[in-house]
């Protein structure tokens, strides 16, 4: 680790919750001479830019949806602070284990790729690096041939394979796996950037357990400026029934909270997917990935199943640190619109044993052909693993299960004849809009609690506003003459041609809802 980073200054910003483990913002001591050094933001005023500058600009955003232009101008050697927490400094570590980097990559932006490897190089000790396979998942970019394997001619760690046709990251990794050396594979997504020491606490923890899937704690490199952020508060992996998408939740939503040991593995549910280390053994006696799956999804949560099913534990280490480009919206494309769904199906076939009906009936009508998946059925079957309510009971007590569902489906106003629609949004405002009668943004289940919830969020009324909520719930009643009456305020749902809102309760039809009760043979 020595010379590349500076003395830190801690600028606080610690927890005040005593079970959540929060580290202080990392800010360099010294102003940083580069653009970008230490993390910090790079900030690009385009009406500064001429007219042709600020076209390429315009274009890097529209393509990679992260700002490119501010990419190409930051070092791909640039520094990143220690992120601690200090205890990590002190720990000793072994060295038993190897690694071979498999990082796949779709169209990635050229300065993006470049800084991705060599943080990799240069973040890690020589003796533990075995290879960096790059799979270059049939891109079509100009950059992306000649000019790089001109560039990585140059650094004999690298190989590159090639698909030859899309098939997306799954089955891309799998290639680079089919490939590797060493005792240890580590996945990591082309546009990240690896912090000091980030490789050795995962070398060590499979050295410890075999059979551990540890994965770093992900920074989040903001897509505007490049800049480095701590992602608080410190989070592990859970899921959600409806599209079986990997989501975050609190370490201190946890039924049992972690130990409070700064350095210690803390378990996680399922892991991110993009960012993680596995013993090539233990990957290869798991049957590796189902090689069904297309383009992106579904391959983090089938390997977190089975992991925790069959023997092993899902753990993130807070001493190691990648930071990855969250992108505005996912910038990379597949032909065949289905897929995430369609490989969840395949996840959920073969893993979630009856709990898998909480997964289609938000769907609605919309049905899912999965494809052949006799042989990933036969090796669950072969290794004999844990069935997926003991995952529940034992590895996810706080994923609430649906189960006390007493309607579920579209709700649909008799006025206007359209349905509650989420949009897909995080937390904001839900909408009216023209019923589908497939579920998915419109699936809604009310439970005999009252709440409305999409397996998600919740409806939630607040200051005279219906909202969507993670956390919170509010009460409703569907009365005799189809009212929805939120139990607080004493007030009705009513629809409007798009909106949704919360009015003195009156006759009007708009204040009239139709919901479905849920079919007896998904009853649990
Ligand atoms: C997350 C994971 C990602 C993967 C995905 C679910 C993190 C930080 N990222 O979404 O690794 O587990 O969830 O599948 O945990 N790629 C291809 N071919 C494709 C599509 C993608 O090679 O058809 C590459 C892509 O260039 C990237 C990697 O696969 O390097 C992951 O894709 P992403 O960055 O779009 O996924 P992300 O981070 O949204
Ligand atoms: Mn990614």
């Amino acid at each position: 680790m020595g010379g590349l980073h500076q003395p830190l200054k801690n600028i606080g910003n610690w927890s005040n919750d005593p079970d959540d483990v929060m580290y202080p913002q990392f800010v360099a001591e010294s102003p940083p001479h580069g653009r970008g050094e230490y993390g910090l933001p790079v900030t690009v005023f385009p009406n500064h830019l001429s007219a042709k500058t600020n076209q390429s600009f315009d274009e890097g955003l529209k393509k990679n949806n992260f700002n490119q232009f501010v990419g190409d101008i930051v070092s791909v050697t640039r520094r990143l602070p220690d992120p601690g927490p200090p205890q990590c400094r002190s720990l000793s570590h072994q060295s038993r284990h190897r690694a071979s980097v498999i990082m796949c990559f779709h169209n990635e932006a050229w300065s993006t790729l470049l800084r991705s490897v060599h943080s990799i190089i240069n973040r890690s000790p020589p003796h533990l690096l075995q290879e960096i396979i790059l799979v270059d998942d049939a891109s079509d970019l100009d950059h992306l041939g000649a000019a790089l394997e001109k560039y990585m001619s140059g650094l004999s760690i690298v190989k590159i394979l090639r698909t030859g046709q899309r098939e997306g990251l799954t089955r891309a990794r799998l290639l680079g796996y089919k490939h590797a050396t060493a005792s240890v594979l580590v996945f990591l997504d082309s546009h990240i950037e690896c912090f000091p020491g980030w490789l050795e606490p995962l070398l060590d923890r499979i050295a410890e357990n075999p059979h551990a899937v540890p994965y770093p704690k992900i920074e989040s490199i903001k897509p505007d400026t490049l800049s480095v952020e701590p992602h608080v508060p410190l989070s592990v992996g859970t899921f959600s029934w409806a599209n079986l998408i990997f989501r975050w939740i609190g370490i201190h939503e946890l039924r049992t909270k972690p130990a409070r040991s700064q350095t210690a593995p803390i378990k996680s549910a399922t892991m991110p997917g993009g960012l993680f280390a596995i013993s090539r053994a233990y990957f290869t006696l798991l049957g590796a990935y189902d090689p069904g799956l297309d383009y992106w999804g579904g391959e983090n949560i089938e390997l977190s199943f089975k992991v925790w099913m069959c023997n092993g534990s899902v753990e993130l280490l807070p001493c190691s640190h990648v930071g990855h480009i969250f992108h505005h919206n996912n910038p990379i494309h597949w032909p065949t619109p289905g897929s995430v769904r369609r490989n969840a199906a395949r996840v959920a076939e073969v893993w979630m044993d009856d709990y898998k009906s909480f997964f289609y009936e938000t769907t609605g009508s919309d049905k899912v052909v999965v494809g052949d998946i006799s042989e990933r059925q036969e090796l669950r079957r072969s290794l004999n693993c844990q069935d997926f309510e003991w995952y529940l009971n034992n590895v996810l007590p706080e994923l609430p299960v649906p189960t006390d569902c007493l309607t579920v489906g579209e709700i649909r106003n008799a006025a206007y004849n359209n349905c509650i629609d989420s949009m897909g949004r995080h937390s904001l405002l839900p909408d009216m809009f023209t019923c589908t009668g497939k579920g998915y943004n419109q699936f809604w289940c009310m439970r005999d609690n009252g709440q409305i919830w999409n397996y998600h969020q919740h409806l939630y009324v607040k200051d005279g506003n219906v909202s969507l909520n993670l956390r919170q719930g509010s009460s409703w009643t569907y009365t005799q003459n189809g009212q929805l009456h939120e139990k607080i305020s004493g007030l009705c749902l009513q629809a409007g041609k798009k909106t949704l809102t919360i009015q003195p309760c009156s006759g009007e039809t708009s204040q009239v809802w139709t919901l479905t009760a849920r079919p007896p043979n998904q009853r649990h």
